[in-house]
């Protein structure tokens, strides 16, 4: 009997941890991607410590259908959630989510934070459309952003915040704000997990920056960029004169408004507001450090799905480019990763259910669409899959039409509705800023008629085995949409 209870407590101790950080609209303006500019030193430690995936790409770039797909290991065409404000138990209620699995095999999964879809501001200290299904515990803490800062907001549409361009550099420091608050809970909960040594868990951390409005402590992160010095995108007219109307799609009227100095500002309101993220990043893996649980615990860090900043003319997300489809992902995975290493094959955010299964020893749903990362983690020359695919909807109710995008390590190759609202072709061994369209002219109609091959054949297999997408069903449970 005891040499039973002494077998147990040590395979329940040998089962590493999770700390799965998700941050909200952020691209790769970070350090270790790069970027000359960003200050994000936390990220780019954590980045050092394990494999930092160059060509990471989402599934769909709007929150609620890329969480819905990497937190349900399945695509969009099979998750059955492809708008906001919803949730996958309207329409697959009996799958086993990521940290539900964990759940399942006997870990503590907690949320703090955005992890399925939250409308951003107006749910922040709510539940959002969140699933309980999947936590033991669930935090929904709001600071001043959320409460008290509202008014003294600039938006370019007035009175709308999470959907339009808006900042505010807030007098008030970081633990009066959301993402400051987050990551004192976290370090809470963590404590806690730290005393539990017989039992594992799946923390799940998901900041709300940098997504509109960029709210974030004036004092240091607005300091940190200077606002005459924030870069501008140029030839944006010549650019767009190869584009079919679809790639644009997700430009928006009250853009017209941005003037260049509105652009600066706009740019370093985000710069500031990633930098913020990064210092709370920073205070929950310090606390990890601290409570001696790094050597048992898997860090992953990503983004819900990428982001623009004036590239082909665009704001925000909902495009099919480079700088909408990529997000960052670093994993840490002791005895597994090696610090500082960079895979290059593409892989998706599809990919890491499966990955955190493998790593655990979980069980998992039969039906999981992606791959594990596991041999990539144990060696970043490996390949793998070598494909991402992301999606994205154009238009509303009978109109509506979907865009799908293959990148492979040389191209980025789109179809719109299948071609007929246009098709786009960027070579990334020359053109890495996808400026010349090359999907027309004859000397690529080889690779089109390849990657067209190839990019239907992934679309096919993001349907479930029946072909029909799950429709969202009345009469399943209905996410709360308490605005405080
Ligand atoms: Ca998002
Ligand atoms: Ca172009």
């Amino acid at each position: 009997m005891l040499v039973c209870i002494a077998a147990m407590s040590a395979s329940a101790a040998q089962r590493p941890n999770v700390l799965f950080l998700v941050s909200d609209d952020l691209n790769n303006f970070l350090g270790a991607y790069g970027d000359p500019r960003a200050k994000t030193p936390n990220i780019d430690r954590l980045a050092a410590r394990g494999v930092r995936f160059e060509h990471s790409y989402c599934a769909f770039p709007l929150c609620g259908p890329s969480r819905n797909s990497f937190l349900t290991g399945l695509y969009p065409n099979s998750s059955g959630i492809l708008n906001n404000a919803q949730i996958f138990r309207q329409t697959i209620p009996s799958h086993v989510s990521l940290p539900q699995a964990f759940r399942q095999a006997g870990y503590f999964a907690g949320r703090i934070g955005k992890l399925y879809h939250y409308g951003v501001p107006k749910s922040i200290g709510t539940n959002g459309h969140d699933d309980p299904g999947s936590w033991e515990l669930e935090l929904n803490p709001a600071g001043v952003d959320r409460l008290e800062e509202e008014p003294h907001i600039f938006t370019l549409t007035p009175g709308q915040f999470g959907g339009t361009l808006s900042w505010y550099a807030s007098p008030k420091s970081d633990e009066y704000h959301t993402d400051g608050m987050l990551a004192a809970d976290a370090e809470w909960v963590l404590e806690r997990c730290a005393r539990q040594k017989d039992r594992p868990f799946f923390l799940a951390v998901g900041f709300y920056r940098p997504h509109t409005p960029y709210v974030a402590p004036k004092k240091p992160y607005f300091g940190w960029y200077d606002e005459d010095r924030m870069p501008l995108v140029t030839g944006v007219q010549e650019d767009q004169t190869d584009l079919p109307a679809a790639a644009l799609g997700s430009y928006k009227k009250e853009q017209d408004k941005l003037t260049d100095q509105l652009r600066r500002q706009c740019v370093q309101a985000y710069y500031a507001s990633i930098s913020f993220m990064d210092a709370q990043v920073g205070r929950v893996v310090s606390a990890l450090d601290r409570l001696g649980l790094a050597e048992s615990t898997i860090i992953v860090f990503t983004s819900d799905h990428g982001y623009h900043m004036g590239e082909h003319g665009l704001w925000q997300k909902m495009s099919l480019f480079e700088e909408s489809t990529r997000v960052p992902m670093l994993i840490v995975a002791p005895g597994i990763t090696k610090p500082g290493t960079v895979a290059g094959a593409p892989v998706s955010q599809i990919d890491i259910y499966p990955t955190l299964a493998e790593l655990a020893g979980i069980k998992v749903p039969a039906n999981l669409q992606g791959q594990s990362l596991v041999p990539i983690l144990k060696d970043v020359s490996v390949t793998g899959r070598n494909w991402a695919l992301t999606q994205v909807s154009r238009g509303g109710g009978a109109k509506r039409f979907f865009g799908y995008s293959l990148r492979t390590p040389r191209w980025r190759y789109t179809e719109w509705n299948e071609g007929q609202a246009g098709r786009e072709l960027y070579d990334h061994d020359a053109d890495k800023k996808e400026i010349n369209n090359l999907a027309e002219k004859a000397e690529h109609a080889a690779t089109v008629a390849d990657l067209s091959k190839q990019l239907r054949a992934a679309v096919q297999a993001t349907f479930p085995p029946g072909g029909k997408t799950p429709e969202l069903r009345d009469g399943l449970w209905a996410p709360n949409l308490t605005d405080p």
